[in-house]
Protein backbone atom coordinates (compact mmCIF):
# COMPACT_ATOMS: atom_id res chain seq x y z
CA UNK A 1 0.00 0.00 0.00
CA UNK A 2 1.06 3.15 -0.61
CA UNK A 3 1.86 5.35 1.98
CA UNK A 4 3.52 8.14 1.01
CA UNK A 5 1.48 10.96 -0.53
CA UNK A 6 3.47 13.96 1.38
CA UNK A 7 7.04 15.39 0.64
CA UNK A 8 7.75 17.52 3.69
CA UNK A 9 5.67 16.37 6.91
CA UNK A 10 6.16 18.41 9.76
CA UNK A 11 5.82 15.82 13.23
CA UNK A 12 5.57 18.89 16.27
CA UNK A 13 6.32 17.27 19.92
CA UNK A 14 8.62 15.45 18.18
CA UNK A 15 10.68 15.23 21.76
CA UNK A 16 7.87 13.05 23.52
CA UNK A 17 6.91 9.84 23.94
CA UNK A 18 4.51 9.56 20.40
CA UNK A 19 7.15 11.61 18.73
CA UNK A 20 9.70 9.36 19.46
CA UNK A 21 8.22 6.13 18.51
CA UNK A 22 6.71 8.02 15.32
CA UNK A 23 10.51 9.22 14.26
CA UNK A 24 11.19 6.63 12.90
CA UNK A 25 8.24 4.85 11.56
CA UNK A 26 7.08 8.29 9.77
CA UNK A 27 10.05 8.74 7.72
CA UNK A 28 7.92 5.97 5.09
CA UNK A 29 5.10 8.31 4.86
CA UNK A 30 7.61 11.39 3.42
CA UNK A 31 10.45 12.15 1.59
CA UNK A 32 11.29 14.71 4.45
CA UNK A 33 10.47 14.69 8.01
CA UNK A 34 10.50 18.19 9.74
CA UNK A 35 10.84 17.56 12.99
CA UNK A 36 9.81 20.31 15.90
CA UNK A 37 9.75 20.79 19.41
CA UNK A 38 10.16 23.05 22.02
CA UNK A 39 12.79 20.56 23.87
CA UNK A 40 16.20 18.84 22.41
CA UNK A 41 15.88 16.55 19.67
CA UNK A 42 19.23 15.84 18.75
CA UNK A 43 20.88 15.55 15.28
CA UNK A 44 18.93 15.71 12.34
CA UNK A 45 19.19 12.26 10.69
CA UNK A 46 18.92 10.97 7.31
CA UNK A 47 15.73 12.39 5.46
CA UNK A 48 15.28 14.50 8.89
CA UNK A 49 14.98 18.67 9.62
CA UNK A 50 14.90 20.24 12.58
CA UNK A 51 13.08 23.12 13.39
CA UNK A 52 12.71 24.24 17.39
CA UNK A 53 9.61 26.40 18.32
CA UNK A 54 7.36 27.36 21.22
CA UNK A 55 4.40 26.95 20.21
CA UNK A 56 3.02 30.08 21.79
CA UNK A 57 5.70 32.02 19.72
CA UNK A 58 3.69 32.75 16.57
CA UNK A 59 7.01 34.03 14.12
CA UNK A 60 8.70 30.45 15.49
CA UNK A 61 5.38 28.11 14.38
CA UNK A 62 4.65 30.63 10.71
CA UNK A 63 8.81 29.42 10.54
CA UNK A 64 8.16 25.74 11.46
CA UNK A 65 5.28 25.41 9.21
CA UNK A 66 6.13 27.47 5.89
CA UNK A 67 6.78 24.87 3.18
CA UNK A 68 5.37 21.75 4.58
CA UNK A 69 2.76 20.03 2.98
CA UNK A 70 0.84 18.06 5.94
CA UNK A 71 0.89 18.31 9.99
CA UNK A 72 0.93 15.74 12.64
CA UNK A 73 0.56 17.74 15.80
CA UNK A 74 1.55 15.95 19.16
CA UNK A 75 3.04 19.14 20.82
CA UNK A 76 1.69 20.65 23.86
CA UNK A 77 0.96 19.96 27.72
CA UNK A 78 0.08 16.21 27.27
CA UNK A 79 -1.52 15.95 31.38
CA UNK A 80 -3.97 17.87 33.44
CA UNK A 81 -1.28 21.16 34.44
CA UNK A 82 -2.06 24.64 35.77
CA UNK A 83 -4.37 26.79 33.33
CA UNK A 84 -0.98 29.27 32.56
CA UNK A 85 0.85 26.39 30.41
CA UNK A 86 -2.55 25.19 28.93
CA UNK A 87 -3.76 28.30 27.87
CA UNK A 88 0.00 28.87 26.04
CA UNK A 89 0.52 25.37 24.65
CA UNK A 90 -2.29 24.04 23.48
CA UNK A 91 -4.91 26.98 23.16
CA UNK A 92 -2.91 30.45 21.83
CA UNK A 93 -0.36 27.29 20.20
CA UNK A 94 -3.08 25.73 18.60
CA UNK A 95 -4.46 29.01 16.97
CA UNK A 96 -0.80 30.07 15.81
CA UNK A 97 -0.41 26.19 13.93
CA UNK A 98 -4.13 26.68 12.11
CA UNK A 99 -3.22 30.34 11.14
CA UNK A 100 -0.07 29.50 9.88
CA UNK A 101 -1.30 26.20 8.11
CA UNK A 102 -3.74 28.73 6.66
CA UNK A 103 -1.16 31.40 5.46
CA UNK A 104 1.40 28.53 4.24
CA UNK A 105 -1.78 26.90 2.21
CA UNK A 106 -1.31 23.36 4.31
CA UNK A 107 -4.22 21.72 3.80
CA UNK A 108 -4.23 18.34 6.33
CA UNK A 109 -3.75 18.18 9.48
CA UNK A 110 -3.35 14.96 12.24
CA UNK A 111 -3.81 16.45 15.90
CA UNK A 112 -3.61 14.76 19.14
CA UNK A 113 -6.60 15.36 20.97
CA UNK A 114 -7.56 12.91 23.71
CA UNK A 115 -10.20 10.63 25.36
CA UNK A 116 -10.00 13.23 27.83
CA UNK A 117 -11.93 15.53 25.58
CA UNK A 118 -15.19 13.09 26.67
CA UNK A 119 -13.89 11.49 30.28
CA UNK A 120 -16.81 12.01 31.98
CA UNK A 121 -18.51 9.47 30.37
CA UNK A 122 -18.73 6.15 32.25
CA UNK A 123 -17.06 3.63 31.66
CA UNK A 124 -20.02 1.69 31.10
CA UNK A 125 -21.70 3.62 28.33
CA UNK A 126 -20.28 3.65 24.51
CA UNK A 127 -19.94 6.92 22.94
CA UNK A 128 -19.38 7.73 19.19
CA UNK A 129 -18.16 11.16 17.47
CA UNK A 130 -21.11 12.35 18.00
CA UNK A 131 -21.50 12.77 22.21
CA UNK A 132 -21.00 16.04 22.92
CA UNK A 133 -17.94 16.79 24.74
CA UNK A 134 -17.81 16.00 28.77
CA UNK A 135 -14.01 17.12 29.42
CA UNK A 136 -13.04 15.65 32.66
CA UNK A 137 -10.34 18.97 33.43
CA UNK A 138 -9.02 22.04 31.67
CA UNK A 139 -6.04 19.37 29.84
CA UNK A 140 -9.19 17.64 28.02
CA UNK A 141 -11.30 21.07 27.78
CA UNK A 142 -8.39 22.92 25.59
CA UNK A 143 -8.44 19.45 23.57
CA UNK A 144 -11.90 19.67 22.94
CA UNK A 145 -11.20 23.40 21.79
CA UNK A 146 -8.34 22.47 19.61
CA UNK A 147 -10.92 19.97 17.94
CA UNK A 148 -13.67 22.77 17.24
CA UNK A 149 -10.88 25.24 16.35
CA UNK A 150 -9.94 22.47 13.94
CA UNK A 151 -13.72 22.56 12.40
CA UNK A 152 -14.08 26.21 11.86
CA UNK A 153 -10.90 26.22 9.88
CA UNK A 154 -12.25 23.21 7.97
CA UNK A 155 -15.15 25.14 7.80
CA UNK A 156 -14.12 28.28 6.47
CA UNK A 157 -10.93 27.52 4.70
CA UNK A 158 -11.02 24.10 4.06
CA UNK A 159 -8.19 22.50 6.07
CA UNK A 160 -8.92 18.67 7.00
CA UNK A 161 -8.13 17.85 10.26
CA UNK A 162 -8.37 14.33 12.30
CA UNK A 163 -9.12 15.06 15.83
CA UNK A 164 -7.52 11.84 17.19
CA UNK A 165 -8.99 11.33 20.50
CA UNK A 166 -5.88 9.20 21.38
CA UNK A 167 -6.86 6.16 23.95
CA UNK A 168 -3.83 5.68 25.98
CA UNK A 169 -0.84 5.15 23.75
CA UNK A 170 1.97 3.54 25.81
CA UNK A 171 4.22 0.34 24.79
CA UNK A 172 1.96 -1.46 27.34
CA UNK A 173 -1.30 -1.17 29.13
CA UNK A 174 -0.22 0.22 32.94
CA UNK A 175 -3.58 -1.04 34.59
CA UNK A 176 -7.07 -2.19 33.87
CA UNK A 177 -8.50 0.89 32.71
CA UNK A 178 -5.67 0.67 30.00
CA UNK A 179 -7.62 -2.51 28.69
CA UNK A 180 -10.11 -0.49 27.02
CA UNK A 181 -8.11 2.65 26.21
CA UNK A 182 -4.71 1.22 24.86
CA UNK A 183 -3.61 2.20 21.42
CA UNK A 184 -0.25 0.19 19.94
CA UNK A 185 2.50 2.54 18.74
CA UNK A 186 2.21 0.14 15.53
CA UNK A 187 -1.55 1.09 15.48
CA UNK A 188 -0.65 4.61 16.23
CA UNK A 189 1.35 4.86 13.48
CA UNK A 190 -1.43 3.01 11.31
CA UNK A 191 -3.60 5.40 12.48
CA UNK A 192 -1.72 8.67 11.44
CA UNK A 193 -1.04 6.92 7.94
CA UNK A 194 -5.20 6.65 6.97
CA UNK A 195 -5.85 10.08 8.09
CA UNK A 196 -2.66 11.61 6.21
CA UNK A 197 -3.62 9.20 3.06
CA UNK A 198 -7.12 8.56 3.15
CA UNK A 199 -8.68 10.55 -0.47
CA UNK A 200 -11.47 12.51 1.58
CA UNK A 201 -11.17 13.45 5.47
CA UNK A 202 -13.00 16.55 6.17
CA UNK A 203 -13.00 17.47 9.98
CA UNK A 204 -13.34 13.62 11.67
CA UNK A 205 -13.21 12.62 15.08
CA UNK A 206 -11.73 9.37 15.44
CA UNK A 207 -10.76 7.60 18.89
CA UNK A 208 -7.25 6.39 19.03
CA UNK A 209 -7.32 2.58 20.30
CA UNK A 210 -6.10 -0.74 19.04
CA UNK A 211 -8.69 -3.60 18.37
CA UNK A 212 -9.23 -4.08 22.22
CA UNK A 213 -11.87 -6.91 23.50
CA UNK A 214 -13.11 -3.91 26.20
CA UNK A 215 -14.25 -0.72 24.57
CA UNK A 216 -16.30 2.09 25.10
CA UNK A 217 -15.61 3.83 21.59
CA UNK A 218 -17.30 3.22 18.69
CA UNK A 219 -15.68 5.00 15.49
CA UNK A 220 -18.65 4.38 13.13
CA UNK A 221 -18.85 7.66 12.07
CA UNK A 222 -14.55 7.60 11.01
CA UNK A 223 -15.15 4.60 8.99
CA UNK A 224 -14.51 7.07 5.44
CA UNK A 225 -10.56 6.76 7.31
CA UNK A 226 -9.66 3.36 7.02
CA UNK A 227 -8.17 2.64 9.77
CA UNK A 228 -7.76 -0.44 10.58
CA UNK A 229 -6.06 -1.71 13.87
CA UNK A 230 -3.96 -5.13 14.27
CA UNK A 231 -3.08 -5.01 17.74
CA UNK A 232 -4.93 -5.83 21.25
CA UNK A 233 -3.98 -4.87 24.76
CA UNK A 234 -6.28 -8.67 24.89
CA UNK A 235 -2.57 -10.04 25.23
CA UNK A 236 -1.71 -8.34 28.32
CA UNK A 237 -4.56 -8.49 30.31
CA UNK A 238 -3.79 -11.53 32.45
CA UNK A 239 -0.35 -10.13 33.18
CA UNK A 240 -2.34 -6.53 33.97
CA UNK A 241 -4.77 -8.27 36.44
CA UNK A 242 -2.35 -9.99 38.02
CA UNK A 243 -0.12 -7.08 39.37
CA UNK A 244 -3.44 -4.36 39.62
CA UNK A 245 -6.17 -4.97 42.69
CA UNK A 246 -9.74 -5.13 41.74
CA UNK A 247 -11.53 -1.07 41.15
CA UNK A 248 -12.66 0.56 44.33
CA UNK A 249 -16.33 1.54 42.57
CA UNK A 250 -16.34 4.20 45.20
CA UNK A 251 -13.24 5.79 43.10
CA UNK A 252 -14.68 8.17 40.49
CA UNK A 253 -11.18 7.36 38.55
CA UNK A 254 -12.99 3.92 38.66
CA UNK A 255 -15.89 4.78 37.02
CA UNK A 256 -15.20 7.58 34.65
CA UNK A 257 -13.79 7.04 31.15
CA UNK A 258 -10.79 9.56 31.65
CA UNK A 259 -9.64 7.46 34.56
CA UNK A 260 -7.55 9.26 37.31
CA UNK A 261 -8.14 12.75 35.15
CA UNK A 262 -11.34 13.07 36.44
CA UNK A 263 -9.72 13.62 40.29
CA UNK A 264 -6.94 15.72 39.26
CA UNK A 265 -6.14 19.20 38.69
CA UNK A 266 -4.86 22.56 40.08
CA UNK A 267 -8.07 22.93 42.13
CA UNK A 268 -7.65 23.97 45.70
P1 LIG B 1 4.68 14.27 25.79
O1 LIG B 1 4.39 15.18 26.92
O2 LIG B 1 5.66 13.16 25.99
O3 LIG B 1 5.15 15.10 24.51
C1 LIG B 1 4.66 16.40 24.24
C2 LIG B 1 5.76 17.19 23.61
O4 LIG B 1 5.27 18.52 23.36
C3 LIG B 1 7.01 17.33 24.49
O5 LIG B 1 8.15 16.88 23.81
C4 LIG B 1 7.08 18.80 24.83
O6 LIG B 1 8.40 19.31 24.89
C5 LIG B 1 6.31 19.43 23.66
N1 LIG B 1 5.76 20.71 24.05
C6 LIG B 1 5.10 21.03 25.18
N2 LIG B 1 4.81 22.36 25.22
C7 LIG B 1 5.31 22.88 24.07
C8 LIG B 1 5.35 24.18 23.52
N3 LIG B 1 4.82 25.23 24.17
N4 LIG B 1 5.94 24.34 22.33
C9 LIG B 1 6.49 23.30 21.66
N5 LIG B 1 6.48 22.04 22.13
C10 LIG B 1 5.91 21.83 23.32
O7 LIG B 1 3.27 13.67 25.32
P2 LIG B 1 2.98 12.39 24.45
O8 LIG B 1 2.56 11.30 25.33
O9 LIG B 1 4.06 12.16 23.48
O10 LIG B 1 1.66 12.86 23.68
C11 LIG B 1 1.74 13.51 22.42
C12 LIG B 1 0.41 14.17 22.14
O11 LIG B 1 -0.62 13.20 22.16
C13 LIG B 1 0.02 15.24 23.15
O12 LIG B 1 -0.61 16.30 22.47
C14 LIG B 1 -0.97 14.54 24.06
O13 LIG B 1 -1.90 15.45 24.61
C15 LIG B 1 -1.62 13.57 23.09
N6 LIG B 1 -2.11 12.38 23.76
C16 LIG B 1 -1.25 11.41 24.20
C17 LIG B 1 -1.72 10.28 24.81
C18 LIG B 1 -0.82 9.16 25.23
O14 LIG B 1 -1.34 8.13 25.66
N7 LIG B 1 0.50 9.27 25.12
C19 LIG B 1 -3.15 10.11 25.07
C20 LIG B 1 -3.97 11.19 24.59
C21 LIG B 1 -3.45 12.28 23.95
C1 LIG C 1 -3.68 11.48 27.85
O1 LIG C 1 -4.31 12.36 27.26
C2 LIG C 1 -2.29 11.67 28.27
O2 LIG C 1 -1.57 12.43 27.32
C3 LIG C 1 -1.54 10.37 28.50
O3 LIG C 1 -0.37 10.67 29.25
C4 LIG C 1 -2.38 9.32 29.24
O4 LIG C 1 -2.52 9.65 30.53
C5 LIG C 1 -3.71 9.15 28.53
O5 LIG C 1 -4.36 10.38 28.26
C6 LIG C 1 -4.69 8.27 29.29
O6 LIG C 1 -5.85 8.65 29.42
O7 LIG C 1 -4.31 7.16 29.70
Amino acid sequence: MTIKVHHRLLLTGAAGGLGKALRERLKANCDVLRLSDVAALGEAGAGEEIVHADLADAQAVHAMVEGVDAIVHLGGISVEAAFQPILQANIVGLYNLYEAARKHGVKRVVFASSNHVTGFYSQGETIDADAPARPDGLYGLSKAFGEDLARLYYDRWGIETACVRIGSSFAEPKDRRMLATWLSFDDLHRLVTACLTTPVLRHTIIFGMSRNAVTWWDNRLANHVGYVPQDSSDVFRDAVYARTPAPDLADPAALYQGGAFVRTGPFE
